[in-house]
């Protein structure tokens, strides 16, 4: 612990337990401490509880008057700040964060707030429902400051045309590598993809959520049409962009079949990489009130757990239990991360004169990257091991899930070996990372 005047901590709801700790003992040596993001935006009186004071929402405009009345000792519990403009903002401190143990991307944001009503979703809640920008200029100004790979923390990098096509054309003359998270109806358009190729873009996070028509229409996420999705990966990957497919299980609409079903979807799309997550009610989305109303909710409070990964899922599915549900969870990691997959889903598209083919994403970073997830998927997944969280012991994580002991159980899916090679990275004495391969 350091020797610091006043403690600010972000808060989302995966890390509120462990933020709730650390101020805890802060607090116990007489330090103030701040707490805000996206928990504390849903959960304000439950981080009260926690802190000494909470700043709701976006902070931009809140935080000096907060300096002050701190240095005046008159902290107010709480701030509830309007959404603030975006223009004119200074640079993050990116000197300040000088940890080594972070994605070799530097992070930058162009828009916040969302309009589209996904109820799983957190993000208008704390964003607001209208999209606001920063100036293209400012962004542009900002990455000629910066390295060559950068990563949006936007949620969505081509969701208003207009603002996109002017901030991509300005990029292209900045010879970036960017990667960022994309709604699928942004890139349905072969002339926005061709814009994020040529503006540098080397891989997209989409949330495709489903492959079921049914069950992205009940999410809300209507603007995903699943029998377009691979067309519009095909498109992606000539144009030299990698996909990281992300996806969720359990909607109320889920039967045990779609665990098998989206695995071999994304296999036939040939994702680079898919993130399968099980549903999870966060507080304050729509989907949290909805299962609370229903009395589906089997802990409402599940992050205050320790082991809360380990547990989930924290509510009653509709047409399966939590235990098949859990299961096909697991399942659908190891399967997708088997070596059979990661060959089916190579794709090497040479370069053609129209487009710029495969990305060095996709043709160096693809065995790195899938053996990293095929780790993760038996060891950490399928094998439940904890050790990504400090203080945790696996016992605690077994016996944290009320059915039978899924979690912690290595799985033994036919042709499903324990993984035998292992990826990990290393920075040189030059600073630069170096991948790792081992047998
Ligand atoms: C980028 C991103 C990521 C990146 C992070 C990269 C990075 N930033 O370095 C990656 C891919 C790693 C990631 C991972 C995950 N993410 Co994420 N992510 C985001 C995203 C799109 C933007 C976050 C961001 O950087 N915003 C930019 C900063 C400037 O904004 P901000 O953090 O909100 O901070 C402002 C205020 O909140 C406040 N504030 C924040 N902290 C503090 C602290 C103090 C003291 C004060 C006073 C104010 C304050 O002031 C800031 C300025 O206005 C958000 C969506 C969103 N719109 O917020 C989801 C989001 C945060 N992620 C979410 C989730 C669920 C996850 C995952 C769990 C997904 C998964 N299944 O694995 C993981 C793991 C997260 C974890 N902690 O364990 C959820 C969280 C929901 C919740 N209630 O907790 C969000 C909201 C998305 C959603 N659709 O609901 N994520
Ligand atoms: S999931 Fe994406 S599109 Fe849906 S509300 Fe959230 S940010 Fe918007």
């Amino acid at each position: 612990m350091k020797d610091v005047d006043l403690v600010g901590i972000s808060v989302d709801s995966k890390t509120a337990r462990r933020a709730y700790d650390i101020a805890g003992r802060y607090r116990a040596r007489g330090v103030k401490v701040v707490m805000g993001g996206i928990h504390p935006t849903a959960c304000p009186e439950e981080a009260l509880e926690h802190c000494d004071a909470i700043v709701t929402g976006e902070a931009e405009d809140a935080w000096p008057e907060l300096l002050a009345d701190f240095k005046r000792k008159q902290l107010r519990a709480a701030y509830r700040p309007e959404f603030p403009n975006l223009a004119g903002r200074p640079f993050a401190r990116r000197d300040l964060f000088t940890s080594k143990k972070y994605v070799p991307f530097q992070v930058v944001q162009t828009m916040r707030g969302c309009p589209y009503p996904c109820e799983f979703c957190s993000v208008s809640t704390a964003n607001g429902p209208t999209f606001r920008f920063r100036p293209a200029d400012e962004v542009i100004a900002e990455l000629k400051t910066l390295g060559k790979l950068i990563l949006f923390a936007d949620d969505n990098v081509m969701v208003h045309r207009q603002y996109s096509k002017e901030l991509f054309t300005k990029m292209a003359e900045l010879d970036k590598h960017w990667v960022g998270q994309c709604s699928l109806a942004g890139v349905k358009r072969l002339e926005n993809v061709k814009l994020m190729a040529e503006s540098g873009c080397k891989a997209l996070f989409i949330g495709f959520e489903s492959i079921d028509e049914e069950t992205v229409k009940f999410t809300g996420k209507r603007q995903n049409k699943p029998s377009q999705y691979k067309e519009t990966m095909d498109m992606l990957h000539e144009h030299g962009i990698s996909t990281w497919g992300s996806f969720v299980f359990g909607f109320d609409t889920d039967n045990p079949e779609i665990f098998d079903r989206t695995v071999e979807f994304g296999i036939e799309m040939q994702l680079t990489m898919a993130l399968y997550a099980i549903l999870t009610p966060y507080p304050g989305t729509a989907l949290y009130r909805r299962l609370l109303a229903e009395g589906r909710l089997t802990d409402p409070k599940w992050w205050l757990r320790h082991d809360h990964d380990a547990g989930s899922p924290y509510y009653i599915p509709k047409k399966m239990s939590r235990e098949q549900l859990r299961e096909g969870w697991v399942k659908a990691w190891t399967k997708f991360y088997s070596y059979s997959s990661m060959w089916r889903r190579f794709t090497h598209r040479f370069p053609k004169a129209e487009t710029p083919g495969s990305s060095w994403l996709q043709t160096l970073g693809f065995w790195p990257l899938n053996f990293m997830q095929h780790q993760l998927a038996h060891r950490k997944i399928a094998g439940g091991q904890q050790r990504f969280r400090a203080g945790i012991e696996l016992e605690a994580a077994a016996q944290a899930f009320a059915g039978p002991a899924v979690a912690p159980t290595p799985v033994g899916f036919a042709g499903l070996q324990p993984p035998s090679l292992s990826a990990f990275m290393t920075r040189k004495s030059d600073g630069r990372r170096a991948l790792n391969v081992v047998e």
